[in-house]
């Protein structure tokens, strides 16, 4: 397959302004008609129509019939003569027989769509590309009691019955939008319906549509969608624009959820909660996924991409505007300790090795591919940067002027970069660097103190590492926050400064230092970058304990573990008593918040660990930090035991407060079992037995899967069969298993995919075994190759269903160049085996090749 150059972007030679779509749904047979009323912009060539799967039943210009058409590849190309013309399309699809999830499918007996990037040609023919921006009318017939709900794009305009038992709906979207925004869903629905006051004044009826026994299940995300709206008025003066904003749940999706014009399409898992079900971490990824596609009206809709090279214009700046509102929600600290965690989680290592890619991409050879940690977080962090380079007020003036100047367009990175630099007079030339150089910049910080002249010397230089046709790497426009502090009194030394570090290398004096200065730097995350500095572990456990940035605390704290956890790692032991006392300094902190002391005495995940080092050993890695969590465990036995008891009882309330005593609670379960302590079992059972929520459950559950005991056994048991045909708890039961630490995980996952409850046909389903277990670095990495065998056979065998979903589960395997030859040879001899599978898609194809480098 052939690759898609960003440089090759030429505007349509057609444009479509009005589209009107006749849908007699039927989950073996859907009839499409679609009349396309078409403008040549320039040129004289034919009118090309992207299609995918089907061929045209008939074709009409101006009202007659036709067969003066060609099919060229997957386009149908139609010679047209004048400058307008109405041109009319037949075809048929099989929604029951589409398991890719893309263009119309059906799930769980509701016929549902998924259309970015392009699956609306798998519906019909049509330019199927961003830039061609179409009004829609849309006709669904359909048979009343099997699809007694029909929904579409924008507001209802009619409905009707017909003789035959079937009935019909019409819906006119008045904002001309892409296709890949188009939407319906035909089902036996039932709904959750509120209503939102817009700042204008204008009522809109909010509905969100589910199986009817999941209605109760809707209220949160409910009270999060009016949230998201009156959020999105006061902080960035958007109103909406519909009379109704409908959002339909379905249990089979590749993403998360589907911001079309009016009419969301979620992953039930984003959408369904109760406290029995769902966990801490759903009802704020529920929040988070509803605010995300609500914001997309304005940042996606209303202003569109011109090209999906452009992709991270909409997905990055959104995934700034969730952050932003999740962290009004409850405590920011966390919040964005969350995401850095998320960032170096799943960005970092992409950026670090062959599928590394700019935020704004080159070129493409399958675009599904690119919906990643770049594109969104990454891109999250450029727009983040530019509001801090900014200011607060500076940024708002540029996003109104963006908002203003490009609505109804479909627009370019380099527009909003622009409207930046227009609304701040500030110059954003170098900065631009980050939407071009792919990699993640590197900074050595040294600080050194002149004490007989009263002065602080910071020395601080970056380089970008070398990435996939990216050998050489200018130096970025880096935004640092830093601030010292001092080491006798624990004082700030001055106030917090902004360094724009712009050049390779930069020298930066503070004067009236007299007392020895302890540096923090990065503070919040300013910029998405590795920090190498010489402090001390002292000076990261003052730090730990001092800053006043609790972000920075964290950070102090992370570092001074890593450094723990290598040195053990390449040592074989190490030196635990700096990570313990501020381990123990933390939990003594009466002042902090127990959300925020959950995250900072958390080690750093394995794979962290292992992204550190130039190679990876996994089996060093698992026992230094077993090692580290039981010195823990046991020098601090009993803060455990009292942040464990000290948690206040009560009933379940959903609250920042609640859910940070609930964290804390588990992450200090997990330090008891992890210190070997006799009685951790009987605590963990009992906690899942008493639990009247899904997060103590499960956290109590994850625990035990750890590890070896009876209860373990009787707790898996008892959880499955209480949950049994509940898919999303399903999943957590497989994904618990996934992750386990057992040594015997590889196998009992392979167990697992034999399980009558496994199904690859589901994405939830496939991610939470599959996706899990690649997580899983010790598991994964089994000597043996067991476990890339069992990934590359489920991937093989997912390609041939759903190609997106398979391209995902990809990248650990990615990752071979950072083990030992042993393991590399194996990972290399399945991602062989991957590419030499028959009919193997161009989702996979693109990521296996790139993997092999
Ligand atoms: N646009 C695809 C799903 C999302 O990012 O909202
Ligand atoms: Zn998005």
């Amino acid at each position: 397959p052939g690759a898609i150059s960003r440089h090759a972007y030429r505007p349509p030679a057609w444009l479509v302004p009005e589209t009107r779509l006749v849908f007699d749904l039927d989950a073996a047979a859907t009839r499409v008609t679609a009349t396309l009323h078409v403008t040549r912009q320039h040129g004289e060539e034919p009118l090309r129509l992207d299609g995918a799967g089907q061929t045209p039943l008939a074709v009409r210009v101006d009202g007659v019939a036709t067969d003066a058409w060609r099919i060229e590849g997957e386009q149908l190309v139609i010679p047209l003569t004048g400058t307008a013309h109405t041109v009319e399309t037949e075809v048929e699809i099989a929604p029951e027989r589409n398991t890719q999830l893309m263009g119309l499918y059906a799930s769980g007996g509701i016929l549902c769509t998924q259309c970015e990037a392009e699956g609306f040609r798998r519906i019909t023919y049509f330019p199927d590309r961003p830039d061609v921006l179409s009004r829609y009318s849309v006709r669904l017939v359909a048979d009343c009691a099997r699809y007694p709900v029909l929904l579409a794009n924008g507001d209802p305009v009619d409905a009707g019955e017909l003789a035959d038992g079937r009935h019909w709906a019409e819906w006119n979207d008045p904002f001309p939008k892409p296709s890949y925004l188009f939407a319906i869903v035909a089902g036996d629905l039932a709904v959750n319906r509120g209503s939102f006051t817009t700042m204008s004044g204008r009522e809109v009826q909010l509905g969100i549509w589910v199986r009817a026994g999941d209605v109760a299940k809707t209220d949160h995300a409910l009270h999060a969608l009016t949230l998201s709206m009156a959020w999105d008025e006061r902080v960035y003066g958007r109103e909406y624009d519909l009379d109704v904003f409908n959002i339909v749940a379905v249990d089979d999706f590749n993403f998360g959820a589907m911001e079309n014009k009016g009419l969301n399409i979620f992953n039930s898992r984003y959408i369904l909660a109760d406290p029995d079900t769902a966990t801490d971490y759903d009802y704020d990824a529920i929040a988070a996924v509803v605010a995300h596609e609500y914001f997309h009206n304005w940042s996606g809709n209303r202003i569109t991409c011109r090209d999906w090279f452009q992709l991270s214009l909409k997905e990055g700046f959104t995934v700034y505007r969730d952050q932003g509102f999740s962290a009004d929600q409850g405590s920011a600290a966390v919040k964005r300790i969350e995401d850095v965690r998320g960032l170096r989680a799943a960005q970092f290592p992409e950026d670090a090795g062959p599928l590394a890619h700019p935020v704004r991409p080159e070129s493409y050879i399958e675009i599904s591919n690119f919906y990643t940690a770049t594109i969104y977080n990454k891109g999250a962090e450029l727009i983040r940067m530019m509001a801090t380079i900014l200011g607060p007020q500076a940024f708002r003036a540029g996003t109104d002027l963006y908002f203003s100047r490009f609505d109804g367009t479909a627009a370019t990175c380099e527009d909003f970069v622009a409207c930046m630099e227009e609304a701040s007079g500030r110059d954003l030339g170098q900065f631009r660097l980050w939407y071009s150089q792919a990699g993640t910049p590197r900074v050595a910080a040294s600080l050194s103190h002149q004490a007989g002249e009263g002065r602080a010397t910071l020395r601080l230089a970056q380089h970008v590492p070398a990435t996939p046709g990216q050998p050489d790497k200018q130096a970025m426009v880096l935004p640092l926050r830093i601030k010292l502090f001092g080491a006798e009194t624990g004082q700030p030394l001055g106030d917090e400064r902004l360094v724009l570090l712009d050049q390779p290398a930069s020298t930066i004096v503070f004067d009236g230092i007299t007392e020895r200065p302890v540096l923090s730097v990065n503070r919040g995350f300013s910029a998405p970058v590795i920090i190498e500095s010489d402090r001390s572990a002292a000076d990261l456990a003052f730090l730990s304990a001092q800053d006043d940035d609790p972000f920075a605390r964290y950070e102090a704290m992370q570092q001074l573990m890593l450094d723990t956890l290598v040195a053990a790692t390449v040592e074989g032991r190490a030196d635990h008593d700096a990570v313990v006392t501020a381990v123990a300094n933390t939990l003594d902190d009466r002042a902090l918040d127990p959300a925020f002391v959950a995250e900072a005495v958390l080690l750093p995940s394995e794979s962290f660990i292992g992204d550190q080092l130039a190679m990876v050993d996994p089996e060093a890695i698992f026992r230094a930090r077993e090692g580290l969590r039981r010195a823990l465990g046991l020098r601090l036995a009993a803060r455990w035991r009292d942040a464990y008891d000290g948690a206040p009882d009560g009933a379940y309330v959903y609250s920042p407060a609640a859910k940070g005593h609930r964290r804390l609670r588990t992450v200090a379960l997990g330090y008891i079992a992890a210190s070997g302590a006799d009685d951790a079992a009987t605590i963990a059972f009992r906690q899942f037995e008493r639990a009247d929520n899904m997060t103590d459950r499960q956290g109590a559950l994850g625990t035990l899967a750890n590890g070896y005991s009876d209860e373990r056994e009787a707790a898996l048991d008892i959880f499955y069969h209480r949950y049994a045909g509940n898919a999303l708890v399903i999943d957590k039961w497989f994904q618990t298993q996934a992750l386990s630490s057992r040594d015997d995980t590889g196998r009992l996952v392979a167990e697992l995919a034999r399980h009558p409850d496994f199904t690859l046909a589901n994405p939830n389903r496939a991610r939470s075994l599959v996706g899990a277990f690649g997580a899983n670095q010790r598991a994964f990495n089994a000597a043996d190759g067991s476990g890339y065998r069992f990934l590359a056979d489920q991937l093989i065998a997912l390609d041939r269903l759903n190609p997106q979903t398979a391209a995902k589960l990809l990248p650990p395997l990615a990752r071979w160049r950072r083990f030992d030859a042993g393991r590399a040879a194996l990972m290399r001899a399945e991602l062989e085996r991957i590419v030499a599978a028959p009919g193997l898609s161009k989702d996979v194809f693109e990521q296996a090749t790139k993997s092999l480098g």
